[in-house]
């Protein structure tokens, strides 16, 4: 065999079995939702013929062309039975994408089709796109919303950047229409979202104001503003907070809506991420909020803490202590799978219901805010624990 052959063979071989992998509940238990013991996208589900030069005459080492370095933050959405990943993908060139993988199967089987997503072209001074969130809508479209990335001309800083939010929508998740971008009233928008139904009429985002690329400044946390035509997407009034930033919260630094929100009896249930600084840097965990069906503006629950945090495996990465959302399936037979991704290099899958998400968001009670006040609601709970077992 040629090197080529030999080589070729070896990466088709590991490349088929990746594919072919079954996944499994892992053992980790908190009785909310199940870990998964792989990741559902790595860089190494990337299509080989998306990164190798094909042909033994022009690359017979067959050596890597144009390489992948991480699949993470996905759109995801179920359609006519089978299950559809938007994620981001990121070249060794460091610019992402997006791509569509498909399986049969909510936790394994996830396969790219041939060709990434190709976007219309109608942003000249985009660099950089990344985290799709899809959103069936009522009005019969699917739409991708995700941040559109330029460089800031007006700032001398090499990094200084400009995040907006784009607009896309599908109905294949094959041929996309680009819309232009949100404009609101802040300088720049990441996280943002559009709610899957019309309210008052209008189309709703849950948004996330910044002063700058990375701070969020004076954008005080997930936000919520209407408009009235999505094909001149304006957000003419100040958004609304819905989900504030708090001071020893685990929003303190930054947060930000997450997969578009999964409606309940009893109130939309919203995943979304926290961020706090610590001396080893940020740390991303993914929480959950619901708001009220009639008024989507209303917060009328909020779990204290975490929902979910950096663990084990997930930890480590090209950002590490990051876990980040912006996909959730809500099935009609009320399994809820949530793909998340670790420390900004590969997607994780997690599973739960409609009855147990609920059971979390309702039942789960606030953050005390005080160290004081979390002692006595955790001493109330080992009094009531202790007063039921006595009198068993
Ligand atoms: O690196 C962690 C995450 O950082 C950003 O999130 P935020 O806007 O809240 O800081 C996003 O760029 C996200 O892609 C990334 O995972």
């Amino acid at each position: 065999m040629t090197e080529f052959e030999t080589n070729y063979s070896k990466v088709k071989q590991e490349y088929d079995a990746l594919i072919a992998r079954k996944n499994q509940k892992s053992d980790f238990y908190n009785g909310v939702y199940n870990r998964y013991v792989n990741p559902v996208l790595t860089r190494e589900h990337a299509p080989i013929i998306w990164k190798y030069d094909m042909n033994p005459e022009t690359n017979p080492h067959f050596m890597e062309r144009l390489g992948i370095n991480a699949v993470l933050n996905s759109g995801a959405i179920e359609l006519n039975g089978k299950f559809y990943l938007v994620a981001r993908v990121e070249g060794n060139d460091r610019k992402s994408f997006f791509a569509v993988a498909e399986s049969d199967s909510p936790v394994d089987g996830f396969k790219f089709w041939d060709f990434p997503v190709q976007l219309p072209d109608t942003e000249p001074d985009e660099t950089n796109v990344y985290d799709m969130r899809l959103t069936k809508h009522e009005d019969g479209w699917i739409y991708g919303v995700f941040c559109s990335e330029s460089k800031d001309k007006t700032n001398p800083d090499l990094s200084a950047a400009v995040a907006q939010a784009g607009i896309v929508r599908t109905k294949d998740l094959k041929t996309w229409e680009r819309l232009p971008n949100l404009k609101t009233r802040s300088p720049q928008q990441r996280n943002v979202v559009l709610h899957p139904e019309f309210v008052n009429g209008k189309y709703a985002f849950y948004t996330r104001p910044q002063d700058d690329f990375i701070q969020t400044g004076s954008g005080g946390g997930v936000c919520y503003g209407t408009c009235d035509d999505i094909t001149n997407p304006v957000i003419t009034e100040q958004e609304v907070v819905i989900s504030p930033r708090r001071y020893h919260q685990i929003t303190e630094a930054k947060n930000g809506a997450g997969a578009t929100p999964i409606k309940t009896p009893k109130g939309w249930i919203h995943i979304a991420h926290g961020v706090r600084n610590t001396a080893a840097g940020l740390r991303y965990v993914i929480y959950v909020f619901a708001t009220d069906l009639n008024d989507p503006t209303k917060l009328i629950a909020e779990p204290s803490g975490v929902f979910i945090a950096p663990f084990d495996g997930e930890r480590v990465g090209d950002v590490s202590n990051v876990v980040f959302t912006n996909g959730a399936i809500a099935r009609d037979n009320g399994e809820v799978y949530i793909y998340y991704a670790g420390s900004d290099t590969r997607l994780y899958v997690a599973s739960t219901t409609i009855e147990k998400l609920m059971d979390y968001t309702f039942n789960t009670p606030k953050d005390p805010l005080r160290s004081v006040d979390c002692v006595k609601q955790r001493c109330e709970l080992v009094q009531r624990n202790l007063d039921f077992l006595n009198n068993k």
